[in-house]
């Protein structure tokens, strides 16, 4: 499939069935999620669409549970409704901001991305978001700053994973600034054309798709922009196994399991397994930006 640039997109560029799928749910969600008219896109051939089925039973999302089955069991719990973002640090115009206001002129669309988890499989899925860089330009970064802080809610009532303590809670994220400017990372707020589940990082969650599932922070609350390299859960809690820019790389493996291929979800256990690609398929778009580092050491 040739390339083509955002600008150049057309509906005839997503498949047949996500084209019917995000026609149909828009009818119905276009009020409630505020949506900008639909440029669907589908810059590269992710592939086939994982069923919508798998995508909200199928998950992580330690708060709520180790198993992938908890989220979707007891993320029904969490209130979404009123939702602001505390925006801070090195930026022009800190503030907390309502849902409505970080969506305010973003332009929501269709992404179709790969999902790679670093436990070894994958998905693809039809997001609703807007790149990351359209509110980051809007709050001003200031000139010192190099990387952007996440967190997500956390609230042991509403959490049973946070009430347990499974993890150091609130979870935390972090990316380069050039990497939370990069076109391809977005802010999601919906899939297959519907606004997010819970267990899928409702109502707002970070998609970065050349990176392991786990920097995809969900049902973000926090983003900070800092000059230094800010803490992340799953670094703080196993450095050796997970690292900053978990960046997706068949050549460089988990400590504990080879990363050269991945189970795509929703296949049936009979599928063979696919070869995982450098950087989950993206090199083209973000190679560019580990130009000169050593990936098996910033793993
Ligand atoms: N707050 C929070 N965000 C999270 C996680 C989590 O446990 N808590 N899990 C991560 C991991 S490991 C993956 S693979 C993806 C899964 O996203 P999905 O359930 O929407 O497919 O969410 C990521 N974001
Ligand atoms: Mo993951």
């Amino acid at each position: 499939m040739p390339r083509r640039s955002p600008s150049d997109l057309r509906w005839s560029d997503v498949t047949p069935k996500s084209l019917f799928l995000s026609r149909r749910h828009f009818l119905g969600a276009a009020g409630a999620l505020a949506l900008a008219p639909v440029a669907a896109r589908a810059a590269e051939p992710a592939g086939d669409l994982t069923p919508r089925e798998a995508i909200t039973t199928y998950n992580n999302f330690y708060e709520f549970g180790f198993d992938k089955s908890d989220p979707s069991k007891y993320a029904g719990g969490m209130t979404i409704d009123p939702w602001s973002v505390e925006i801070g640090g090195l930026v022009e115009k800190p503030g907390r901001y309502d849902l409505a206001d970080v969506l305010k002129d973003q332009p929501v669309a269709e992404h179709i991305y790969r999902l790679r988890c670093v436990e070894g499989w994958s998905m693809v899925i039809p997001w609703l978001g807007f790149p990351l860089a359209g509110l980051l330009n809007r709050v001003g970064p200031q000139p010192g700053a190099k990387f952007v802080a996440f967190e997500t809610l956390a609230r042991p009532e509403e959490m049973p994973g946070v009430k347990r303590g499974l993890l150091d809670f609130p979870y935390v994220e972090g990316l380069r600034l050039d990497e939370a400017m990069n076109p391809l990372t977005l802010l999601a707020t919906g899939l297959y054309g519907e606004a997010l589940e819970k267990q899928n990082g409702a109502p707002l969650r970070l998609v970065v798709p050349w990176k392991y599932g786990f920097k995809s922070i969900k049902s973000v609350v926090k983003i900070t922009l800092t000059s230094g390299q800010p803490p992340t859960t799953w670094q703080r809690l196993q450095p050796q196994e997970y690292g900053f820019y978990a960046n997706v790389n068949p050549r460089v493996d988990h400590p504990r399991w080879s990363q050269a291929s991945e189970r795509r979800i929703g296949e049936g256990i009979f599928a063979p397994r696919r070869d995982t690609l450098m950087f989950n398929g993206y090199a083209e778009e973000v190679a560019g930006l580990y130009a000169g580092m050593d990936l098996a050491v910033n793993y």
